[in-house]
């Protein structure tokens, strides 16, 4: 059966759900075509922290109602080196700014709640997403549903399907240019319903391994131990992850700790990686389809983010307006921003991770780059706004 929208939208994750409502807000019909079932996509663990931007952009899709009730608004986080743990003031250091702890999985469910509230086409289990006719005239997606065929027309294709996804390597490999790092080691992440050490977060840099204390609520904890990465899961009983964290984020940190079962747990393998352009002809990749980040600096979920809040002004802009400028530019007006993030990422992972081929001369380089941190408003500051996010433009 041929169906036709404006923009097809491959993935529902939150780039792909926020273009979607984005677009809705704004008269500018699109489809969305994820290949997972609604509860596997609810389910994900992801990530934490939303930057202001993005808490922005999730308000003008009218979808920040339970994010206001709920999210956490953090000024500040703390560094730890062995143990010593110092403040980064973020609210201070940025004139105002700061960041808002809410999951990724929240994110999601808001969205698709929105999406479902307004009956909006969002086709979850549609298999065989395949992308046709991206250099001709006729653009179109073909998908399985329940095993019958099916053809999606579009003006044009959103490609947010993540780093596995089929609209990157739609892209004439001649054409594509990536650009990538793979780190040594691994995340192992923990939830739990326990009361958070801290009430804000805190990166440690151990001589063990890097550790994070995060959360989702003031009863639900989310950490991370820094782990190798032929590392067995089913070699980390919780105690094990409690003894770690414990000495990883110091004793006061630990004095705090609040331990229980593990309501979820996973290793993730780390890696920087960007693909140039974000676009080809009709079709606009945003999100991880595009970029990868380690998450040490909290910003994957809003590199996707500000991809969408550009390609879906440029999207409204060519429709309200018949103005194909936002479309020109996008790719390189994303990718500016993707780069900073990405570079924060990778020097912020650099900062806090045991590596393991670090030498005496590289560790006590980063003892002295943290000490520094730890004594300077000027480099306080630049973490600082990098961490909070910086502008779209
Ligand atoms: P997503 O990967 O979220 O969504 C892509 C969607 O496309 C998925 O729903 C997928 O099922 C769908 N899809 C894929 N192939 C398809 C196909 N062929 N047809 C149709 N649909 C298809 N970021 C942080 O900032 N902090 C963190 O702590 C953090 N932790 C992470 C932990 C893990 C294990 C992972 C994998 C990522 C983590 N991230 C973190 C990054 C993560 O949050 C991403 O940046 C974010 O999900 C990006 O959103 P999307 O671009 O929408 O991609
Ligand atoms: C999280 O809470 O999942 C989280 C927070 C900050 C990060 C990474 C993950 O940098």
């Amino acid at each position: 059966m041929a169906q036709r929208t404006q923009v097809a939208i491959i993935g529902a994750g939150p780039a792909g759900l926020l273009l979607s409502q984005l677009l809705h807000v704004a008269g500018v019909d699109s489809i969305v075509l994820e290949r997972r079932d609604q509860a596997y996509v609810e389910s994900r663990i992801r990530a934490g922290v939303l930057e202001q931007g993005t808490v922005d952009l999730l308000e003008r899709a009218g979808v920040a109602d339970r994010l206001h009730a709920e999210g956490l608004p953090h000024n500040g986080f703390r560094l730890a080196l062995d143990g010593e743990l110092f403040r980064i003031d973020m609210r201070e250091l940025t004139g105002g700014k700061s960041v808002t702890v809410y999951g990724q999985t929240e994110v999601t469910r808001d969205l698709i709640a929105a999406h479902q509230s307004r009956n909006a086409p969002l086709v979850f289990e549609a298999e065989d997403v395949s992308l046709h006719g991206l250099d001709g005239d006729a653009l179109f997606v073909t998908y399985r549903r329940d095993g019958a065929e099916q053809r999606l027309d579009c003006d044009y294709v959103a490609g947010c399907d993540g780093f596995h996804g089929p609209s990157r390597a739609a892209i004439p490999a001649e054409v594509l240019r990536v650009y990538e790092r793979e780190y040594p080691f691994g995340w192992l992440g923990i939830l739990a319903d326990v009361p958070p050490c801290d009430h804000e977060l805190i990166y440690s840099n151990h001589a063990r391994g890097f550790a994070l204390a995060s959360m989702r609520s003031p009863t639900r904890s989310r950490y991370y131990v820094q782990v190798p990465l032929d590392e067995k899961l089913a070699d980390w009983p919780d105690e094990r992850i409690w003894d770690e964290l414990a000495i990883r984020l110091g004793e006061e940190a630990a004095s705090r700790m609040t331990r229980g079962p593990s309501i979820e747990k996973s290793i993730a393998p780390l890696r920087s990686f960007v693909a140039e352009p974000m676009r080809h002809g009709r079709l606009f990749l945003a999100g991880d389809a595009a970029h990868i980040v380690p998450p040490t600096g909290a910003k994957g979920l809003n590199l996707a983010a500000s991809d969408v809040a550009i390609l879906a002004e440029a999207l409204i802009r060519r429709y309200a307006h018949n103005s194909h400028e936002g479309l020109e530019g996008y790719s390189a007006r994303a990718l500016a921003r993707v780069w900073k993030a990405e570079r924060f990422s990778w020097w912020f992972t650099g900062l806090t991770h045991r590596f393991p081929d670090m030498d005496p001369f590289a560790r006590r380089m980063q003892v002295a780059e943290l000490s520094y941190i730890r004594d300077s408003a000027a480099a306080q500051r630049v973490v600082a706004e990098n961490y909070v996010g910086l502008p779209l433009h």
